[in-house]
């Protein structure tokens, strides 16, 4: 198979100035009519070559001729064309057939839409096209379909004609005045109804704003449009990027690879990230709705007004967006929760991803297939560099260079390098080792020593930092990590100020004068590095900071060192100390002072699959045995405060305030408790709640508590809610996915028998990630030591390389994780892996993800 690698770049031979499409659509046969400008890129003399995927040319035209059949050639699917001058007109004609698409790349139907996804490589699934990100083209569409069933019709740009045909039939035209690369290329064309509204910029342009759904959806449409509108007032405020076209449209889809697809003037969006109402999402839909909404709209300046030169450079527009969207959502409710969600994140998808056999750089060195690198890496990490960037520059500093960055790079195909050094340039900082985060892979580990010398009546912080081994990459030279800190008068309980520590070498000491005591360490404050921290801090010191200090995520952090120690220990055979851990939740959880939302992150025990990362090897069962037995001692010994916070938090009526959220979420916790204390009458409280509740965040929080138990009202509540929800898919997706993610004897079983529920389906993405993305992220389950959770998994792979390759592809990674679990477990994960590789007419995109898991 092909590697394509970064060092190969090479500017496009051919350019495309201008590009004019004609859509006849239909979803079993639509044709496309390309006319593209094309003009020769430099002193070469090689032949034009547009990339096809799945493409026969009904016909070509060269400057209004046509070509005969031995005038071009097909190559791996790309049209060729020997062309003698500078500058040509090229035609070309195919036909397509959307409804048979099932990879939902290119064009494709959903739900009797007819829509697109073009990035990264599906525009050649629709015309032939050099397509690479570095061709930046102005394009004319138009439009044609039966007006009965498709009186919608929308692209790029600004709509500048319609009209009616004979036969039922009409037309549109769209006109993008931005040169744009293909994969921002976007159209629909279905029966949509509009929840319309307007936004005037800091310039006074009117902007009128479109959110298109099926007719039925409309009224779950208002937080989307409020999200758009509140991004598109905070880019302006905070980055001064005002929007640029006269119309911005978006339009969800029930069927969608990804979250969604920034589009120049016309998002498309998996449904799942605009339509929410408090009967049918929970907050975090909510919340995601939220984040997504603004990232896709931060996209139109970082992602399409400076796009990428080739996609080895995802992580400038990815990475740098994540960071203006979580930005954004922070300062739209909780900056600390924001914070402690994104690293939680972090830390279960990329530091994962970072430490297994797929880790690669932010800005990788090569790869087969581009759809496996929308990534944790390229995305989460990628935003963390940007953030530890503004955080050395501060905040002044830091938008001078995003200004110069916009300013000097506007209209252009850019790279990682670019952004780097508009950074060095605005901020008037050098940069050359931070460059370095660029290009290693692997979590870094910072061994963090504190010693006292009371006689000098000084602190001296010793910093060692290690960057592990990952693929092709044995040697790590050392990183430039910014670590804040702080360190506690255990007596005053205060600190003299945070300090900026940079950690540029191997090891490295900074000496503290003026401490009699022993001051309490705090670093890595606001998780100000993407990097482990290992410290030699008693649980006595990590007590003091839950209770104590003044940052909030580095009080967060506290507490779960705290409870990871007891955890550890325990399944390590060490006696439980359950007390300490005990007296900090019952601390932080009656603080009057503090958010509920943050108690609730606070007190929440760490994740199993994070327990796995800090053994050497993961053994699921003791990791469960000891979290479900801790978790227990919990409810127990704080049974009356659950109760307690359960009845006080419940509200009259429905609001989503950030205070009513906050409740909601510490209500939610209690609960767990108090069922997980065992109580008798814990079951029935959970039902109480889940048939009470006037949303569902408590709804299916109640449901995923009763779902790990073996009541009654488990069986009650699960068919409740199928019952109430089985009409809609997105609310049917909880269903599936609270089942596949429960800590139940059965889930095995019970994930085997929902694979063959009427309403299963592996066409639908949401619907495959709602039953497998959530098995295989319950670890317990997954990794039981029958090896069937593997085979579900695999078999699902295998079933659904055939329809959905890049989808297939996602849920190969945790039986990539087989170096990390006992031998038994490895050898039957790689037994499926090896499986999976037999398959005949396997894609290149599972081939690479299975061929390096094995590697
Ligand atoms: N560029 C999209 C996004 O991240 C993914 N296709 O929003
Ligand atoms: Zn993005």
């Amino acid at each position: 198979p092909l590697i394509i690698r970064r060092s190969d770049y090479r500017p496009p031979d051919w350019l495309v100035p201008e590009i004019t499409l004609d859509f006849d659509l239909d979803a079993a046969a639509t044709r496309v009519h390309a006319t593209l400008s094309v003009v020769r890129n430099g002193g070469q003399d090689r032949p034009l070559r547009l990339d096809g995927d799945g493409l026969l040319p009904l016909e070509v035209k060269v400057d209004g001729r046509a070509l005969g059949p031995d005038e071009w050639a097909l190559d791996g699917g790309a049209l060729v064309i020997a062309l003698p001058g500078q500058a040509h007109v090229v035609e070309t004609r195919v036909e397509l057939a959307p409804e048979g698409n099932s990879k939902l790349m290119g064009l494709y139907a959903s739900s009797g839409l007819l829509c697109t996804q073009c990035e990264a490589e599906g525009f050649r699934r629709i015309t032939f096209f050099p397509d690479r990100p570095d061709v930046l083209s102005r394009y004319t569409v138009r439009m044609e379909a039966d007006k009965a069933r498709y009186p919608v019709l929308l692209a790029n740009g600004d709509p500048v004609g319609q009209g009616d045909l004979p036969g039922g039939r009409h037309w549109a035209r769209w006109n993008d005045p931005f040169p744009k690369p293909c994969y921002l290329f976007a159209l629909v064309a279905g029966d949509l109804a509009c929840n319309a509204d307007r936004f005037v910029t800091m310039s006074g342009q009117e902007v009128a704003l479109g959110i298109w759904v099926k007719k039925a959806d409309l009224p779950r449409t208002a937080h989307a449009m409020k999200a758009l509108k509140d991004s598109m007032a905070w880019d302006e405020r905070v980055y001064g990027r005002e929007y640029d076209l006269d119309v911005f449209n978006i339009v969800a889809v029930a069927d969608f690879n990804f979250g969604a697809m920034e589009n120049k003037g016309l998002n498309i969006f998996n449904s799942r990230y605009i339509l929410a109402d408090p009967e049918t999402a929970t907050d975090l839909d909510y919340d995601g709705v939220e984040g997504v909404v603004a990232h896709e709209y931060f996209h139109n300046w970082s992602g399409n007004r400076i796009t990428c030169r080739d996609w080895f450079q995802l992580s400038l527009k990815e990475g740098f967006t994540v960071f203006r969207d979580q930005s954004f959502s922070a300062d739209m409710g909780s900056r600390a929760v924001k914070r402690i969600e994104d690293v939680r994140i972090l830390r279960a998808a990329q530091f994962q991803e970072d430490s297994g056999p797929l880790a690669h750089p932010v800005r990788p060195e090569s790869y087969m297939e581009i759809s496996n690198f929308y990534t944790a890496t390229i995305y989460n990490k990628g935003a963390e560099l940007i953030r530890m960037i503004a955080l050395m520059l501060g905040p002044e500093r830091f938008r001078a260079s995003t200004d110069l960055y916009f300013e000097r790079h506007d209209g252009e195909a850019a790279t990682c390098e670019d952004f780097v050094r508009a950074m060095e340039d605005g901020g008037g900082v050098d940069l050359a080792q931070f460059r370095l985060w660029y290009e290693q892979a692997g979590t870094p580990r910072v061994r963090a020593l504190l010693n006292h010398d009371a006689d000098a009546g000084t602190a001296e912080l010793v910093l060692e930092q290690t960057v592990p081994p990952t693929p092709g990459q044995p040697d790590k030279k050392p990183m430039a990590i910014p670590l804040r800190v702080a360190l506690f008068d255990p007596q005053s309980g205060q600190h003299r100020g945070d300090q900026l520590l940079m950690l540029t070498e191997a090891k490295q000491a900074f000496t503290f004068t003026g401490f009699a005591q022993p001051p309490v360490l705090s670093i890595n404050r606001g998780f100000s590095a993407p990097v482990i921290v290992e410290s030699n801090r008693s649980q006595a010191d990590l007590a003091f900071l839950s209770a104590r200090d003044d940052d909030p995520f580095a009080r967060y952090e506290a507490m779960q060192q705290l409870m990871v120690n007891v955890l550890v220990g325990s399944i390590g055979g060490q006696p439980v100390d359950e007390a300490a851990v005990v007296a900090a939740i019952r601390h932080t959880a009656t603080d009057p002072q503090l958010d509920p939302a943050f108690v609730a992150e606070a007190i929440r025990l760490p994740s199993e699959a994070y327990l796995g990362d800090q053994m050497a090897v993961v053994d699921p069962d003791a990791i469960h045995a000891a979290r479900e037995a801790l978790q227990r001692r919990i409810g127990e010994a704080l049974e009356p405060l659950w109760r307690d916070i359960h009845a006080r938090t419940k509200a009259n009526a429905f609001s989503l305030s950030p205070a009513a959220k906050g409740a909601r979420k510490l209500r939610n916790i209690a609960l767990h408790y108090l069922v997980a204390s065992g109580a008798q009458d814990g079951p029935e409280i959970a039902f109480g709640q889940f048939h009470e509740a006037d949303n569902m965040t408590e709804r299916q929080a109640a449901l995923a508590t009763l779902a790990n138990g073996a009541s009654d009202a488990r069986e009650a509540a699960l068919d409740i809610f199928y019952n109430r929800y089985r009409d809609d898919a997105l609310t049917l997706d909880k269903w599936f996915q609270t089942q596949a993610f429960a800590f139940h004897p059965d889930t095995v079983q019970l994930v085997a028998e929902l694979r063959e529920h009427k309403d299963f389906t592996l066409t639908n993405p949401n619907r495959v990630r709602s039953l497998f993305g959530a098995f295989a992220g319950n670890q317990w389950a997954f990794h039981d030591k029958s090896g069937k959770g593997y085979r579900l998994v695999a078999d699902c792979i295998i079933a659904l390389d055939k329809i959905n390759p890049q989808t297939a592809a996602r849920l190969v990674p945790p039986l990539g994780r087989w170096r990390r679990f006992d031998e038994g477990r490895a050898a039957m994960m790689r037994a499926e892996l090896e499986r999976i590789l037999t398959e005949p007419g396997l894609s290149r995109d599972v081939t690479e993800q299975a061929g390096k898991s094995l590697e």
